[in-house]
This record gives structure tokens, sequence and C-alpha cells, in this order.
């Protein structure tokens, strides 16, 4: 049975909230509002830590750099640094949100990998995202890349690709679409790639649908999953027009569990009866806990973001289903909580966090990490420079203490005080692992 190494995006130092992100609905009612880029990145960090002390595999992918001012440049302006900003301010505010967008945190988003025994390859497979959905988000995937190829180098044991082309036709969001199932007593695994359309044809009516089918199926292939170990699923339009913009805001499994609403898939029960059908040689047998949208409907789904937490496997056995604290506040939302930890499935234990600060952008629990299927022999091969010991926690708070403001709004990514922020952050971070 491979162990699952989180990667969580730190949250970058100019976290803010820029009404960015179409069809979120958490971004676009937070716009211009202030952000706490600290308490943002505090409480992420507490999230990672609490997995850490369990003794579970943690790391972290560092910030990325920001603001990104060639960004500007190619939009035709000129200038130093201080009025590439101040020209953007006035002229073209969004740009200026965009090139400081600290969107990398949500590193679910930052790759689609699957497991070395899922490929005929034998190796872990890695294709960072392109991301092209977006502009804020379509500038994380070089730096993404460069991570990766960094942090994955042993070609015997790892294979980074390439994103996939940088077209609409190739609109790829990363691990948000993806889910691995597998049975944890046998090397048995259903890999669940889900798009949001197909080509160019949403089917939504409201909002754009992001994940394209051809990217799914690429990446199967470049991947070379075992024709055993994938299914290629369409979300549910209404889904996507309700606000979850990802399949990981209304799903989420790990080995032989998957909590789903009802609305997640286009033809759901016929889905669920083939996923069903596709497990039934495990030896742990699949367990679906379907919540019913009247029990929950899609838009208290959205708003408690329940599907989106992270289930854990811990190391005595069970699962740990690490919540975002809304799931706690929404009635509905806790009523299945208490469910989930009566009815007979792995879930042993139910932990609220609070992240406050990405949740208003739309990002919970699952959003923020990126989980990686992986064997010890691999895992030892990841430099502990990214691996939250006891050290690197420390030094990150401390980091964040130092680097990071206590509040920042749209008006305050016009001071030229916060490039030179930037870049010294930057600079602590490269030198805190090592680059
Ligand atoms: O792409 N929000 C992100 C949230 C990503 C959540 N990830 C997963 N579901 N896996 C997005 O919509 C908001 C940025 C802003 O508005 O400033 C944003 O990009």
């Amino acid at each position: 049975m491979s162990k699952v190494l989180n990667l969580d995006g730190l949250v970058g130092p100019s976290h803010n909230y820029g009404g960015l992100a179409i069809g979120n609905l958490a971004s676009a009612s937070h716009k211009g509002a202030a952000s706490s880029p600290k308490q943002a990145a505090l409480q992420g960090l507490e999230k990672m830590w609490a997995l850490a002390k369990l003794g579970l595999p943690q790391g972290f992918i560092p910030p990325q750099p920001r603001p990104n001012l060639d960004l500007l440049r190619a939009a035709g302006f000129r200038g130093s640094d201080s009025q590439l900003i101040d020209q953007a301010y006035l002229r073209a505010p969004e740009l200026l949100e965009i090139c400081y967008s600290a969107s990398a945190m949500w590193a679910a988003n930052s790759a689609t990998i699957t497991a070395a025994e899922d490929s005929d390859d034998r190796r872990l497979q890695i294709t960072p995202a392109n991301l092209i959905s977006a502009l804020h988000r379509s500038q994380e995937a070089d730096s993404g890349s460069r991570f990766f190829s960094k942090f994955f180098a042993n070609e015997h044991l790892f294979i980074v690709h390439q994103p996939l082309p940088a077209q609409d036709a190739f609109a790829d969001e990363g691990a948000a679409n993806h889910i691995r199932l597998s049975d944890p007593d046998s090397t048995r695994a259903l890999n669940l790639f889900v798009f949001g359309r197909d080509n160019d044809q949403s089917r939504t009516t409201r909002f754009p649908a992001r994940q394209s089918k051809l990217a799914s199926e690429s990446i199967i292939r470049k991947h070379q999953v075992r024709e055993t170990a994938w299914l290629l699923l369409r979300q549910n339009p209404e889904a996507i027009d309700g606000g979850a913009f990802h399949n990981d805001v209304v799903a989420v499994g790990l080995d032989n569990f998957l909590l789903i609403h009802e609305q997640a898939f286009h033809d759901q029960a016929a889905v669920l009866d083939e996923i069903r059908k596709r497990c039934q040689l495990w030896r742990k047998p699949l367990i679906i806990f379907e919540v019913s949208q009247r029990e929950l409907s899609l838009g208290d789904a959205v708003k408690s973001y329940l599907f989106n937490s992270q289930l854990v496997a811990l190391k005595d056995g069970g699962m740990l289903l690490l919540a975002p604290q809304e799931s706690a506040d929404n009635p509905n939302s806790a009523k299945i909580c208490r469910q989930i930890l009566e009815a007979d499935n792995p879930v042993s234990a139910i932990e609220f966090f609070d992240l406050k600060q990405s949740m208003r952008n739309g990002g919970g629990p699952a959003c923020l990490r990126l989980s990686i299927p992986i064997d010890q022999q691999a895992l030892d091969q990841i430099n502990p420079a990214i691996m939250l010991s006891e050290a690197n926690y420390t030094k990150l708070k401390r980091f964040i203490n130092q680097h990071y403001r206590d509040r920042l709004s749209p008006d305050d990514l016009r001071d030229p005080l916060l490039i030179e922020e930037m870049h010294t952050a930057l600079s602590a971070m490269n030198k805190l692992i090592g680059r």
C-alpha cells in the first residue's frame, strides 16, 4: 500500500481578494475586501503541522515570486518597477491584482499526479497544470513546473511531464478534478478523472466549465495509466453553475472511501454503479457515502465546503476528515458530519480547521494540498528542505511573522514598498529551502 505525501501551498505574502475567479462564488463575493496574508499563511501552516504531528508525510510548496512584473511589461507598461505598478493601478487595476495574486497557494491545482503502481511506466507521474482558464492562475504554470522538476528530479522514480499546451482545448486544472480510490489491502486502484467540458462544449449556462475532456484524456495517456485503473467522468453542469468550479468542491475520496454530493457527476446513479463494478474485486470493499440534495443543497455544499475536506489515513487505522470550520457552522453539513461518524465507513474522527482567509477565495482544506501517492523509497528521495519537520515548522512560522503584513487592501497593492517586501521575503524563502 502506498502512503500519501501531502504538499500544501504555503500562502504567499501577497494574498489578496481580487475577485478574479469566475464561477467561484466566494472569490466574487470578497472582491475588494481587505485580506490578512499573515493570518492566511499561519492558518495554512497550522493545518499542515496538525498532520505532520500525527506522523504523516507533510511538505510544502514555497510561494511563487510576486509581483509578476513581466505580466505588466507584456501588457505594454514601461518604466521602473514602481512606475509599472503605478501605471497599472491607474489604467488596469485588475492586472495589478493579477500580478500580485497568491493563488499558487491552492496546490491541488498545481499538477495531476498518478501513482507509480497505477502506471505501465512504473514511475510516479506528474503533469503540472497549465491553468489557462484564468489569467491569474495561468502565471503559476512555469514556476510550478520548475518546482516539480527540481524536487522530483530522480528519473528512475519520477517523471515530470510538460504542462499540456497552453490552449483552451487543453485547459487543465490539475488534481482538483482527480480522485484516486484504492484498495488498502492490494495494489488495485481506480483513478477518477473528471472533466467539465467536451472540448469547447460546456453545457453550463451560468459559469464556464474549466477542465476540458481532452486535457483529462491526454493526462491518462501521458501517464500511461493502466487500462483497468481509470475512469473518465463528466462533472454535472448544474454543479458548476451552482459554484462547484472544481469537482473537489463536491467530492473527495481516499483509499476505499468516496464522499460525494448527489449532484457531483453527470448521470450519477449510473456512474456510481460503474465505480462499484470496477471495485468489486477489492479485498476491502469500496464504501460510497452519497449526500442527497435534500439533506444538503448544492448551495449549502458550496457554502460549507464539506466535500473539500481532506481525508487522511491515520497511522493506526481509520481516517480523519479534516474539514473547514464552515462545515461545523452550517447546521445541515454539521448534521452530515455526525452521520458520517455514525455510519459504517473508515472515518473515525472529524476535525474542523479555521482556514477563513483561504476560504474567502474559495479554497478549502483539500484545495490547499496536493496529495501524492508515494512509496517509502520514493518518499526518502524528497528533499527534506520542503518537508514539515518541527525545525521547518518553526522556521516557517518565524518567516511568516517577519515578512507578512497583517492587512492588505486592494489600494495597498499600489505601495512601492510592497515590491521590496516581496523581494526580501522571496530571498529569505530561497535561503530557507536552500535554493
Ligand atoms: O481557482 N481562487 C481559486 C480557488 C482554487 C480552489 N482550488 C480547488 N478547488 N482545488 C480558483 O478559483 C481567487 C483569487 C482571487 O479572487 O483573488 C481564486 O483564484
